[in-house]
């Protein structure tokens, strides 16, 4: 498969390259580095994420060349990349009707469950993978390019996203070759860490340290979670994404199975953040029976709701249902963790 990319790739003069909504640093550095590489060898290449950039990966060369629609252009070839799920590029329908005028779709991707195979013509899918990056590292090898320092920032910045900092257990060997070959080609962790780990505001920080306050452990769950209100946001002067990675900082108890952040970030608009670092808990199974989706590991959903508390107790307001968090029914069994099968 990995052959035939390649030769598809040199084929190709204008390329279209799409990545997820909501991107992270996978997201935008491999798409990054694929229009660096692939504007080296002659080809038009137009980079696109339906979503504004994240503060955090708005260093990364070549940003300004990012597209936040594709309804226009004239391409011959089609490349998703870290997109687990058709409806995520952003652009299912424009993917389907390039589909169906024959443009061939090649499908980068490491998430379990990927659906891009229903539009996507080659499918360079594999989910033992970090990261999308870890895919394209190859890819570049075997299209013959140097590896510029600019291509090696942006695919460094992927594995540093999806291993988070290679700490998580996805933290391969090969990941840890790749790595040290992007340093060695100009790559600079410390200036990746430093924008990735390093620029909390500090209402982010206030609204963090009531996430943490707010810890609890459910035993017969071995969950830890928290809840952020919308009034929190509120309170904090924080914006919806002043919560992200928060979720990762309260998913370090030895005896949890699993971590999950509840917050309102817009009026009506539950998010559930879900982490484990139990190799036998799947999260991005767990978040997928609630219409979201992720990997293993790092897995996230939302759902219209309210948060409110109830003398000690956290609820969640859903329609006409009201579920106490984080709910919990061994009756159904079916689950390791079952944080909001409503109660009937
Ligand atoms: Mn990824």
């Amino acid at each position: 498969m990995l052959d035939t990319v390649i030769r598809t790739l040199q084929a190709a003069d204008r390329v279209l390259v799409i990545t997820h909504e909501q991107p992270d640093g996978d997201a935008i550095g491999t798409a990054l580095a694929l229009t660096h590489v692939l504007t080296a060898l002659g080809k038009s290449v137009t980079p696109v994420c339906v979503d504004p950039v994240p503060i955090p990966f708005r260093f990364l060369p070549g940003i300004e060349q990012l597209r936040h629609d594709c309804l226009f252009g004239n391409f011959d070839l089609v490349v998703v990349v870290d997109c687990g799920d058709l409806r995520r590029t952003g652009f299912p329908d424009r993917l389907k009707s390039l589909s169906q005028l024959g443009k061939t779709i090649v499908n980068i991707d490491h998430h379990q469950r990927n659906d891009l195979h229903k539009v996507a013509e080659l499918n360079y899918v594999d989910y033992a993978a970090s990261s999308a990056a870890e895919l394209v590292y190859p890819l570049l090898q075997g299209l013959g390019v140097t590896m510029t320092s600019p291509v090696a920032t942006c695919l460094l910045t992927g594995l540093y996203s999806d291993t988070g900092g290679f700490k998580h257990s996805n933290t391969s060997p090969t990941v840890l070759r790749q790595a040290a070959a992007l340093v060695a080609a100009g790559a600079s962790l410390s200036t990746i860490k430093q924008h990735i780990a390093c620029y909390r505001s500090v209402a982010s920080l206030k609204l963090w340290g009531v996430a943490l306050a707010r810890a609890r452990f459910h035993g017969p769950l071995k969950l830890v979670y928290s809840v952020i209100t919308l009034e929190d946001f509120g309170a904090c002067q924080a914006t919806p994404d002043d919560l992200d990675g928060c979720v990762n900082l309260l998913n370090c108890t030895p005896e949890a199975k699993a971590t999950l952040l509840v917050s309102e970030p817009l009026l009506g608009r539950i998010r559930a953040s879900l982490r484990t670092e139990d190799d036998g808990v799947d999260v991005g199974a767990l978040a997928q029976l609630f219409g979201g989706g992720g990997l293993r590991k790092a897995a996230g959903f939302s759902f219209p709701g309210h948060v409110r508390r109830r003398g000690a107790q956290w609820l969640v307001e859903l329609g006409g249902t009201t579920v106490t968090l984080p709910a919990y029914q061994p009756a159904r069994g079916i689950l390791p963790i079952a944080p909001f099968l409503p109660i009937n």
